[in-house]
């Protein structure tokens, strides 16, 4: 039996209540260790879901607060065991004495995500609904919550295991007809099967072609803002930002590494990434800086190649339009538009589109441009109700399944042996049941729990 454990889990700090858990099958014991209900009620005596006014003691058997205190019985509990909840005043001064008064019942600290691991483990969560409670807490848009909400009610396990099901019936045939070749089994009907393939290839490709978005959604539009040197690359992530994050000065070459930050534009996070003046440089730090400005660029989402309107375009500005055209997307931002313009606009539209003209330092043009990256990778504003794959492990596993039903279709269309299509179907049947948990490797389920935080 799991041993019982323990954790606080609310936020650290001072906040308003503070909660600990309790889960195992001592746990409703280790809670009337420490609690003294007003009336007098053991909590071992108390029916489930109620909350229970009392006094909470410390190692020392003193009281140290006044809380309340709710137990949820086996299975119907969010860890399917036991489990024992106080909600104290938000002191981290009382919640870290009341664990440690747990600690000396015999309760041991809970590591990150046990809670969690053990919903799964007990079989009251799949592994896309446990993966959806740390996507929902770290979500940073409403967006990302909602998909997140609904992974978590099950939307994204229920597609997966329909898709799951008709294969698995497709598979058991297949064996039955490979085992049992004299039995009076359906007859190969080649026709319903390749129907299925194809039908779970859509599925599933319909389901991979959301990863994309699901990626910007949780990770947010990594951002790389590039250009030669003075133009008011390091000023216009400040504006974007609000604050003076990033040091501005006249000098060219003020920025050396890159600096990331993290902003909100309504439903979107750009990961705006300012970058070092791309130049040929004389010493080995600047040097280091552009190759790290030109991997910036390569890797993002979004290049915003920046000019200085005030000054008519130079060699340097020529290898930054080819840096920008490489990239996936690119807004040309022609800055410092409160000067007179002396840069030819057109040429660098000629090469990017029509570019956002800008002052970062007084803010004319700002809004507009912000405007103009929110369409580019919003949805139309629709908001998912768990839909969207957000998570790489799992777009790689349906990436695995697809690959494997291709061979498949491949092999029953060129009609080999129907063990060589059944060894791509349980392939295929393997990777998605990685996503739901039915056939992920241990150390990778110990490694998802790894990333929540302790008291989850
Ligand atoms: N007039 C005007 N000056 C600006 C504007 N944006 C930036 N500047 C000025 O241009 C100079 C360079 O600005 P930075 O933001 O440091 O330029 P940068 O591209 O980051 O430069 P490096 O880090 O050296 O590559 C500073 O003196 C800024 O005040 C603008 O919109 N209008
Ligand atoms: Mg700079």
């Amino acid at each position: 039996m799991a041993d019982t454990i323990a954790a606080i889990a609310t936020g650290s700090g001072v906040t308003a209540i503070g909660i600990i858990r309790i889960s195992g099958a001592a746990a409703i014991d280790a809670a009337d260790s420490i609690f003294r209900s007003k009336s007098g009620i053991k909590m071992s005596e108390v029916v489930d879901r109620k909350l229970i006014y009392g006094e909470l003691l410390g190692r020392d058997g003193c009281v140290i607060d006044i809380c309340l205190c709710t137990v949820s019985r086996k299975p119907n509990s969010y860890t399917g065991e036991d489990t024992a909840e106080f909600h104290c005043h938000g002191s981290p001064v009382v919640l870290a004495e009341a664990l440690r008064a747990l600690m000396s019942s015999g309760v041991r600290q809970a590591q990150a995500g046990e809670f969690t691991k053990r919903a799964f483990l007990n079989g009251l969560l799949d592994l896309s609904q446990a993966e959806a409670v740390i996507d929902l807490i770290e979500a940073e848009t409403e967006s990302a919550s909602r998909n997140a909400a609904g992974q978590l009610g099950g939307v994204l396990g229920k597609k997966i295991e329909e898709i799951y099901g008709a294969l698995l019936h497709l598979s058991a045939h297949f064996f039955a007809v490979i085992d049992y070749p004299d039995e009076d089994i359906e007859a190969f009907e080649l026709k319903d099967y390749k129907n299925t393939l194809a039908q779970a290839e859509t599925a599933l490709c319909t389901l991979l072609s959301t990863y994309n978005r699901g990626r910007i959604m949780k990770d947010g539009v990594k951002t790389a803002i590039i250009g030669r040197p003075n133009v008011g690359k390091s000023s216009l992530l400040n504006a974007l930002l609000g604050y003076e994050r990033a040091i501005v000065t006249e000098h060219a070459g003020t920025t050396r590494d890159t600096i990331e930050e993290k902003i909100r534009l309504g439903s979107l996070v750009l990961r705006l990434v300012d970058t070092a003046g791309i130049r040929e440089a004389e010493d080995t730090a600047e040097k280091l800086g552009v190759a790290r400005a030109r991997d910036a660029a390569e890797s993002a989402e979004l290049v915003l190649a920046v000019f200085a309107g005030s000054e008519t375009l130079t060699s340097e500005d020529e290898a930054v339009l080819k840096i920008a055209q490489a990239g996936i997307n690119k807004i040309a931002v022609i800055n410092k538009s409160d000067l007179e313009t002396k840069a030819d606009v057109s040429a660098v539209e000629k090469e990017l589109g029509t570019a956002s003209c800008l002052s970062s330092l007084t803010g004319t043009g700002l809004d507009a441009l912000i405007s103009r990256i929110e369409q580019l990778f919003e949805d139309g504003k629709h908001i998912p109700s768990g839909e969207i794959l957000t998570n790489m492990r799992q777009a790689d596993a349906v990436r695995r399944s697809l690959e494997s039903l291709r061979l498949a279709q491949e092999a029953l269309s060129s009609g080999v042996t129907p063990d060589a299509v059944l060894t791509e179907i349980e392939t295929a049947l393997s990777s998605l049941g990685e996503i739901t948990g039915r056939t992920a490797r241990e150390d990778i389920v110990s490694q998802i729990f790894e990333r929540f935080c302790v008291g989850k």
